[in-house]
């Protein structure tokens, strides 16, 4: 059911402990944490508490925790040392997604280049 957490989801995993991540905050409903394979100086990964198969389907269900999402993406970022950062939310396979629980990706730390795709 959307907002249960699965079984098969790496990151429900990484909310409940049994598999280890960097975390570097933790927001009431959501954590952020090192993405595994960095493609930037800094790559986080913040995600909602809540098991839903992207962001936009968070956003509809739960509003109030999307929002929380994009503050605890700002937080972290600060907490880098950020003042330059991008988001992205891959939504579908084809957009690149392969891991199917809500996620942004906050980037930065060098110059980004300057396309979007
Ligand atoms: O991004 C999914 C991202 O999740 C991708 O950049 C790798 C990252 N990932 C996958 N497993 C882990 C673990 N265990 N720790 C940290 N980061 C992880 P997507 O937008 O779905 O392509």
């Amino acid at each position: 059911m959307a907002g249960e957490p699965q079984a098969d989801c790496v990151f429900c995993k990484i909310v409940s402990g049994d598999i280890p991540a960097t975390v570097v905050r933790r927001g009431g409903r959501t954590l952020a944490f090192r993405d595994i394979n960095p493609q930037a100086p800094t790559h986080l990964l913040v995600i909602p508490h809540v098991h839903h198969a992207n962001a936009a389907e968070l956003a509809a269900a739960e509003p109030e925790i999307a929002a929380e999402l994009l503050v605890e993406a700002g937080e972290a970022a600060k907490g880098e040392g950020l003042e330059s950062y991008r988001l992205i939310f891959n939504t579908g396979a084809d957009s690149g997604q392969t891991v199917f629980h809500a996620h942004v990706h906050v980037l930065g730390g060098r110059k980004l280049a300057e396309g979007l795709v």
